[in-house]
């Protein structure tokens, strides 16, 4: 049986749901926060990080690592392309997303609103907000400029869109929009990846546990 350690908002973790969503895989859904001592949780992530997953045959930590197992593990449907510059492209925005939109969309805005704000009751860091809603811009220009030029939102659907979307409902989550005035293709190709069942089934999941914060 494959099982998810992790807690539904997290971007990555939502990552590695909606792959297994898309790739019609059970699974069971643990509740663990980021840092906890669960010993469990602790062999398969040893750097403490959210998500962790197990099967039969492997545990792993990372949501690219895991997402990269399951890609091997089901190739059905396929979400990095046979064609090696689309590969490159989608592994490309896996990183970004990864990397700068987590920094901008959930470190800056999620976690100091939401998780500091909301869950923590603590004060935000509203120096760190103001940094990352002054970059927010150049990260949708970015985008909007890769779409334009065919490398990001092409025809299939690929583990690209699904990073860069998941840490866009963080941002979402955060009281944020993709201005779809400046940024109307970007702004379309989140429209149309949350459409899809995949994102929708953790976003119900996410608007009760986000009402719950009050
Ligand atoms: N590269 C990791 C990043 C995972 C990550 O940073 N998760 C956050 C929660 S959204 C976490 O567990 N943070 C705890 C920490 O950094 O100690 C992945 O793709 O899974």
């Amino acid at each position: 049986m494959n099982t998810l350690l992790g807690i539904p908002l997290s971007p990555f973790v939502r990552k590695v749901r909606v792959v297994m969503a898309e790739k019609n895989l059970p699974y069971d859904l643990r509740p663990v926060f980021p840092g906890s001592d669960d010993a469990e949780f602790r062999a398969l992530s040893p750097l403490g990080k959210i998500p962790a997953f197990s099967d039969e045959r492997i545990g792993l930590a990372d949501s690219s690592v895991i997402c990269a197992y399951l890609e091997k593990s089901h190739p059905t449907p396929a979400l990095l392309p046979a064609d090696p510059v689309a590969y490159a492209h989608a592994l490309w925005f896996e990183e970004y997303a990864d990397t700068k939109l987590f920094h901008v969309c959930t470190e800056g805005l999620f976690f100091e609103r939401i998780v500091k704000g909301r869950m923590r009751g603590e004060p935000a860091d509203e120096a760190k907000v103001a940094a990352s809603l002054k970059e927010l811009p150049a990260v949708c220009d970015y985008l909007e400029q890769k779409i334009s030029a065919g490398a990001l939102g092409g025809a299939a659907f690929s583990l690209g869109e699904l990073a860069v979307t998941t840490q866009f409902v963080n941002l979402n989550h955060a009281g944020e929009q993709v201005d779809a005035a400046s940024f109307p293709k970007l702004a379309a190709l989140l429209q149309k990846t949350l459409a899809r069942p995949s994102f929708q089934l953790c976003l119900e999941d996410e608007k009760s546990l986000m009402a719950s914060l009050g």
